[in-house]
């Protein structure tokens, strides 16, 4: 098996490392940028899990004005901000070394410097408690021009990355006739599509209906139409953080673990399903809203049930790779091989922990979508529970493994401490696995989300009855602050280095080849087809052609949409805005 992490290294001086490959200076920007902005944010959430255990520390820190200030800028910081940024610089380099093309550094860079604009403006809006919106800054809820303005440019950024990625396949695909796009280019051009069709709602909320409110253009704004926008795209944003998890688990774990993609096929299938059905489903977010019929209610749960399946098409496939490679490293039974997996490096257990914590988180997203169920849950603590074994493991600790080889890749700078690094994976995910205990059960008890609960006096008996769930809220926010100490500790000692190894010592892209193809290569004689010209399942070939699956997803969204927001555009109910803290 390659070796992913150098332990040997010298002096070496930065020109030489990014002369070969200068895409890796710009990727570097993206990936720290967007580590210390979570860095920011994390910092603030210690303070949320103890206001949950009933504690409150937000009076001892006088440059935050309110609990909902803090809580504002935790979730734009982590959800919006890290995120965008650390896929960006992703799902950019990774297909641009796949095809072995440059990216074009101008616009590149153009993206990076757009997102942190507008990054820069919306921060100093959340710092000067001008716009204390939380995450999903609903109306009447005002907040200042620059937080919006600010919140269009991260977007557009991203965009601009997306693009790119998509002009640089098409061409590729225009030089290679007849050729099949590699995987990892493929899933992330196709999570690049998704995201094009889903960050419109978001854009045209901002852009038409948010900035001109707040700069006094417009009298008031209909707050259900800019909900329905912003669940249109903040549903598929969810799909924007996971699937670049996704891709390294189906395309990159499986050579870090030992052993192959055990179905390529589905993996591309599970992607295609992703941009299909990834946003017609917002409304999911809106079961409680009075103004929308219960019809599309009914019809968008449906559909988001059947978005759940491309996710349990990868739970099995990822987790037949894995057997494959514990198999291929002497493991085998039931359950046996599990421990014949590589637990000793963290690109690998960060993953892999991320993943097992995704199975309730998950399940959890089930039991949302049913439009019953979710009666009892909605805007309860349980939503902040599921999400925190979502977005808050399964991309962010996979961030965490990704950035454990793809920082010493980019610089060449050794990764600090693996040890240190097994550490912060494993508290994260205990601290998020009981963070989410405490936080579902606390909901189940009608703790409400959202709630300065450390000084609310209005909830009955509520509190008296769910102790025992704050305590654990509570005891996970200190876990979380010790593994993200460590973590952070690893990540800066790293980037802090001063030793490089040299070019042949370079710490590999673990791009991961498929079973069929490496079966095809060994046995010749039993799949019939030599490497070179290894026969390609017809599934493959049609799924390339995604500017069909496109435009299918396009007229999807169109159907799903088009008929309520003309409605809602016509019946508006314009309100002024409020500023409550
Ligand atoms: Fe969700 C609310 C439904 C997935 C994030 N979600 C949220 C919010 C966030 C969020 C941030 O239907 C709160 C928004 C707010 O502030 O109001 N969610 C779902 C469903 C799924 C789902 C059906 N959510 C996610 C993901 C997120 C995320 C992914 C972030 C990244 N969610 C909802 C609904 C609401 C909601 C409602 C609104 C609730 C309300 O009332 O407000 C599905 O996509 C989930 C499918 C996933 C699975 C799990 C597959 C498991 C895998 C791992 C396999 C493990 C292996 C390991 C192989 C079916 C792939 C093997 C282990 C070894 C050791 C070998
Ligand atoms: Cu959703």
């Amino acid at each position: 098996m390659t070796t992913i992490l150098p332990t040997a290294a010298q002096p070496l001086p930065a020109e030489q490392v990014y002369a070969a490959h200068p895409e890796k200076k710009v990727t570097l920007y993206f990936l720290v940028t967007g580590l210390i902005m979570l860095l920011v944010g994390l910092a603030i959430g210690p303070l949320q899990a103890l206001n949950y255990a009933g504690i409150d520390v937000y009076r001892y820190i006088p440059i935050l004005k309110s609990y909902y200030q803090g809580l504002s800028l935790h979730g734009v910081l982590n959800a919006l901000v890290f995120t965008t940024y650390f896929i960006s610089g992703l799902l950019l380099y990774l297909p641009c070394r796949e095809l072995k093309v440059r990216p074009n550094l101008v616009v590149a860079w153009t993206g990076y410097w757009t997102m942190t604009i507008g990054v820069l403006m919306a921060a100093y809006a959340v710092l000067s408690n001008s716009s204390t919106l939380l995450y999903t800054f609903y109306p009447p809820l005002q907040g200042s021009p620059l937080f919006y303005i600010g919140a269009a440019l991260l977007v557009v950024g991203s965009l601009i990355i997306g693009v790119q990625v998509i002009v640089i396949w098409t061409l590729w695909k225009r030089q290679h006739p007849g050729q099949v796009t590699p995987i990892v280019t493929f899933m992330s051009v196709a999570t690049w599509m998704m995201w094009a069709i889903a960050s419109l709602g978001l854009v045209v909320e901002v852009v038409f209906l948010l900035i001109p409110w707040s700069l006094g253009w417009t009298k008031g704004i209909d707050p259900l139409l800019a909900r329905t926008l912003f669940w249109y795209t903040g549903h598929a944003i969810v799909y924007f953080w996971v699937l670049p998890a996704y891709i390294s688990w189906y395309a990159l774990l499986p050579r870090t673990a030992g052993g192959k993609i055990a179905s390529e096929t589905l993996a591309r299938l599970s992607f295609v399903l992703f941009l299909l059905l990834s946003t017609p489903v917002g409304i999911h977010h809106q079961f409680a809203d009075p103004g929308i019929p219960v019809l599309l209610k009914i019809i968008q749960m449906l559909l988001t049930f059947l978005v759940v399946i491309p996710s349990l098409l990868t739970a099995f496939s990822v987790g037949a790779s894995l057997e494959l490679a514990a198999q291929a490293r002497g493991g085998g039974g039931w359950l046996g091989w599990i421990r014949h997996l590589p637990w000793k490096n963290p690109v690998f257990t960060a993953q892999v922990l991320a993943m097992v914590s995704f199975i309730p988180g998950g399940a959890g997203g089930v039991a949302n979508a049913s439009y019953a169920l979710n009666t009892a849950v909605h805007n309860t603590a349980w939503i902040p529970g599921h999400f925190h074994i979502t977005v808050g493991t399964a991309t962010t600790l996979t961030f965490f493994g990704i950035s454990f080889w793809l920082l010493p890749h980019i610089t060449r700078k050794p990764l600090a401490s693996i040890k240190m690094a097994l550490w912060s994976s494993w508290l994260w995910f205990w601290g998020m696995i009981i963070f989410a205990v405490g936080m579902h059960w606390e909901g189940l008890i009608g703790i409400p989300r959202r709630t300065y609960l450390a000084t609310s006096t209005g909830l009955g008996d509520m509190i008296a009855r769910a102790q025992i769930p704050m305590a654990l809220t509570g005891i996970s926010g200190m876990v979380l602050m010790v593994a993200s100490i460590l973590y952070f500790t690893v990540i800066f000692r790293t980037l802090l280095g001063r030793r490089r190894v040299p070019e042949s010592e370079e710490v590999p892209i673990p791009f991961s080849e498929s079973l069929a193809h490496s079966e095809a290569r060994s046995r010749p004689e039993v799949t019939g087809v030599s490497p070179a010209g290894m026969k390609i399942a017809g599934a493959v070939l049609v799924m390339d052609r995604l500017w069909i699956f496109f435009a299918l997803a396009l007229a999807l969204v169109i159907v799903m949409y088009l008929p309520l927001l003309i409605n809602l555009v016509l019946n508006t109910h314009l309100v002024p805005g409020v500023r409550l803290w």
